[in-house]
């Protein structure tokens, strides 16, 4: 008998059938967000680098994408490497100007048409992102708060913009695209004035989201903070902003995983959430001390997030999407584990015992509830895990380490 048919066995025993959980978890999109390839530079400008803004990417691991061919290059081999079909998530500063200078509130889906292109011929769907940083106007660490109207008009032109692109996108892949809104806006002393900036961003907010879109083409997300690199002491779009202007406004929240204290639940923010609006965004992601974004890991934290995400019957109204940039390992290798970690907490969560947890429960038997969890810990989640990979057709267990080296030493290695 092999390793999956006594796992099967020993799931059915506890009355998990891990077939559906398979096929659960084959459905289940993730969105690979594209700037893991190149440190959140974009490709605006020959050698763009990630500018200011509240977020930062370190390490200088050699072998980061220096174009979009590259990146494409990148993002393909990670995905021979992950099982199932995904998404990619894309930044606005990653469009194809083909050489051309464009302002970010004149960016259209006519330059977005190769990245089209290539999610139609990679079975890909696709997310997008407003681009609020890396830019001469967001240098003062303001945007759509900005105190300036005009400054405040340019980055509202770049949100309609993105929205208009999002659609196209979304009705061109029919695939519904999630299109988030993040700001840098804050400061990193404490201003004095901490009102003035959140009634700017609501108006300009209502402005970018005044043109109605269909639903079934792109949804708008806005994502809160906590705090930022350059923003410990202040920041506009802080998590009772967006929760009040989601809940308003009836759009997506962001929910992402390095923007709380390091000792608070994200996971435990969902059931309330979704009570509230119609879907949610994760950016899966890990926050080290003040860092929100290293490797995603199949640590507690993610599958805590994905238990409730299940749990609570929510899977079909959350949209995952991963949010790291580590420039200090391989690249490639950064997309294969965290993205592979996602869907193995995924898994995990599919494979609870949970009815058994609902009778106990439900019954006030707190002791067999723990038990049955904890029991549940080391059921074989390994074997389910292998033969989802295998019958996708990746490498199954750390094979694919092998792969990424060879992509090292002949792709990446070539790169000054
Ligand atoms: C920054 C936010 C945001 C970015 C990306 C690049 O704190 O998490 O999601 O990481 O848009
Ligand atoms: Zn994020």
């Amino acid at each position: 008998m092999n390793s999956y048919s006594l796992a099967r066995e020993a799931y059915a025993a506890n009355g998990v059938d891990t077939e559906t959980a398979l096929a659960t978890l084959a459905r289940t999109p993730i969105s690979l967000h594209c700037w893991q390839g190149d440190d959140v530079g974009g490709f605006e400008r020959p050698g763009a680098t990630l500018d200011g803004g509240g977020i930062q990417a370190t390490g200088n691991y050699p072998g980061k994408a220096r174009t979009i061919a590259e990146l494409r290059g990148d993002l393909e081999q990670a995905l021979r490497l992950i099982p199932g079909r995904h998404r990619i998530n894309l930044h606005a500063s990653y469009a194809d100007f083909a050489g051309k200078k464009v302002e970010r509130n004149e960016v259209s889906v006519a330059h977005f048409r190769t990245w089209i292109d290539w999610c139609k011929a990679n079975g890909l769907g696709m997310d997008f992102n407003p681009t609020y940083f890396s830019h001469p106007l967001a240098a003062d660490g303001y945007t759509l708060a900005h105190p300036d109207a005009a400054v405040r008009k340019f980055w509202i032109d770049h949100g309609i913009a993105c929205r208009r692109i999002a659609a196209a996108v979304g009705r061109e892949l029919g695939s519904t695209v999630v299109n988030n809104v993040w700001i840098p806006d804050g400061c990193k002393d404490s201003p004095v004035d901490r009102k003035g900036p959140r009634l700017r961003l609501e108006e300009s907010l209502d402005a970018m989201f005044a043109e109605p879109l269909p639903p079934a083409h792109t949804l708008d997300a806005v994502e809160c903070k906590l705090f930022g690199i350059g923003s410990e002491s202040y920041v506009v779009g802080s998590h009772e902003f967006y929760l009040a202007y989601a809940v308003k406004r009836q759009k997506l929240l962001c929910l992402d995983m390095g923007h709380f204290h390091p000792t608070e639940s994200v996971a435990d923010k969902i059931s309330s959430v979704l009570q509230f609006i119609p879907e949610l965004l994760l950016h899966v992601s890990r926050g080290v001390r003040w860092d929100s974004d290293h490797v995603v890991l199949f640590d507690d934290p993610t599958r805590a997030m994905m238990e409730e995400v299940v749990r609570g019957g929510f899977l079909a109204r959350t949209h995952i999407g991963l949010d790291f940039f580590d420039a200090s390992i391989n690249r490639v290798a950064a997309w294969v584990i965290g993205t592979r970690d996602a869907q193995k907490c995924l898994l995990a969560a599919l494979l609870e015992p949970i009815a058994a947890l609902r009778t106990a429960e439900n019954a006030g038997d707190f002791t067999t509830r723990l038990a049955l969890v904890e029991e549940a810990k080391t059921l074989p989640l390994g074997a389910v895990w292998d033969e989802f990979c295998r019958r996708a057709g990746v490498p199954v267990g750390s094979a694919w380490l092998a792969e990424v080296k060879r992509y090292e030493k002949e792709v990446l290695s070539g790169r000054g």
